[in-house]
């Protein structure tokens, strides 16, 4: 199981917490024949544990035709992909049969035909062909750098370059500081977070915040608020009860994270937030909040677990790299915000879908407009904002589409 484990932590499988691994022998030899697996966790009332069960169809092909899609900016495929792949991932059991998926929403033609094709022939031919692909490894590769976009990452594998070594070694080849970080830290950003890391961050944004100001409002989101066991980073809310007290909380943030020695990189943004152009943003774009984007040094003895820091084996160096996101809204917007960034991404999405098309609403991680009234609705908690969508509360943990 602690094999079975490694591997799918080193394959970007980051919500796996415990494997109770039923055939070990079938996963095995799908593996080296290069047959897709399909792995899920589920929670139920009855299994306090985490139940562990393997097909051999799921949503992991389609997000990888997603990731294609989107390096050959296929927006719309990619969407469909992405949006394809969430609902198989809601399914409350493993798919055998096309059968079990007539009817369903947002499976178009090609993600049916990917689904046959892997529950005729065990795999997708299609999938293969893309992960043999010299261009998508190349730039799968390069973006998983922190710092590094798709659009960089296709200037590099124009350029020829292949291999991170490469890219380091390329003496016409200028990081920026951001990259840099990437490139520095690489092995532990680009390794999952565990709850047990995630909580002991929490402990210290508390402490460093708190510190500074003891009424501050602070929350955890992103992946970890929706009860994910892994993450690719850490994300929090603060703001100030007191409308624009919050102006400078980050940049104190950031100088008590300096004092304490373990502020390892920071990337600072600050606000061009301005209510008169409500609503501002596209749905893709970052909101406009100020926010940084940290890599903190984590202590092994700051984590809680025998299972502790999440290091390769023989590193001795007693801490890890993580990716931590800070965002400071004022508080009347903390409520857009929070629903924003705790996502996920797809519901995120299908929210805001859901609010233009059958509310005439538009969404936002700074405001709910009704198009209608022609007015901006106000909310101090998210229970508001589905209130004013007229959908029931979803709680975070049912948040991840
Ligand atoms: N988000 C957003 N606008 C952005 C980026 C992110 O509203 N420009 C939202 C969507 C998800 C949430 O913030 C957190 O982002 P991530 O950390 O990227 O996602 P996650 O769900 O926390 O996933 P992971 O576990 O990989 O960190
Ligand atoms: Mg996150």
């Amino acid at each position: 199981a602690e094999v079975l484990w490694a591997w799918l932590m080193g394959h970007g499988l980051r919500d796996v917490s415990r494997l109770a691994v039923l055939d070990i022998s079938w996963f095995t030899d799908s593996m080296r024949e290069g047959r897709p697996v399909r792995v899920e966790t589920r929670h139920s009332i009855q299994v306090r544990e985490p139940v562990v069960s393997v097909s051999v169809c799921g949503h992991l092909p389609l997000c990888e035709l997603a990731e294609s899609s989107e390096f050959n900016e296929s927006k719309g495929p990619c969407l469909a992909f992405r949006q394809a792949a969430s609902v198989l991932k809601s399914l409350p059991s493993a798919v055998h049969c096309l059968k079990a998926i007539q009817g369903l929403p947002c499976l178009g033609e090609h993600t049916k035909a990917v689904m046959e094709e892997i529950l005729t022939f065990g795999r997708s031919f299609k999938v293969e062909e893309i992960r043999c692909d010299e261009r998508y490894q190349a730039l799968k590769l390069f973006t998983s750098v922190f710092g590094v976009g798709p659009k960089t990452a296709e200037k590099w594998y124009r350029r020829g370059l292949r291999s991170l070594q490469e890219i380091l070694t390329e003496p016409n080849i200028q990081l920026n500081r951001m990259q840099r970080a990437g490139f520095l830290y690489y092995s532990d950003i680009s390794k999952a977070v565990s709850k047990a890391e995630a909580k002991a961050v929490g402990c210290i944004i508390e402490e460093t915040v708190h510190w500074i100001a003891p009424d501050a409002i602070l929350a955890l989101t992103g992946g970890f608020r929706r009860g994910k066991e892994y993450g690719h980073d850490v994300d929090f809310l603060l703001t100030m009860p007191e409308m624009g007290k919050e102006e400078g909380l980050l940049l104190h943030v950031i100088d008590r994270l300096k004092d304490q020695g373990i502020l390892l990189y920071c990337d600072y943004q600050g606000s061009t937030f301005d209510v008169s152009k409500l609503p501002s943003c596209r749905f893709e774009d970052m909101d406009c909040f100020q926010k940084c984007f940290l890599i903190l040094r984590l202590e092994q003895g700051q984590v809680e677990g025998e299972r502790g820091l999440q290091r390769d084996p023989g590193d001795s160096r007693g801490w890890r790299a993580v990716r931590v996101d800070l965002v400071a809204p004022p508080v009347d917007r903390y409520a857009f915000a929070l629903l924003g960034w705790t996502g996920s991404r797809q519901f995120g999405r299908d929210l805001r879908t859901f609010a233009q098309k059958e509310r005439q609403m538009l969404l936002d991680n700074h405001a709910l407009y009704d198009k209608t009234k022609k007015l901006c609705l106000l909310a101090t908690t998210e229970e508001d904002i589905f209130a004013h969508l007229g959908l029931e509360y979803v709680e975070p943990w049912q948040r991840n589409a």
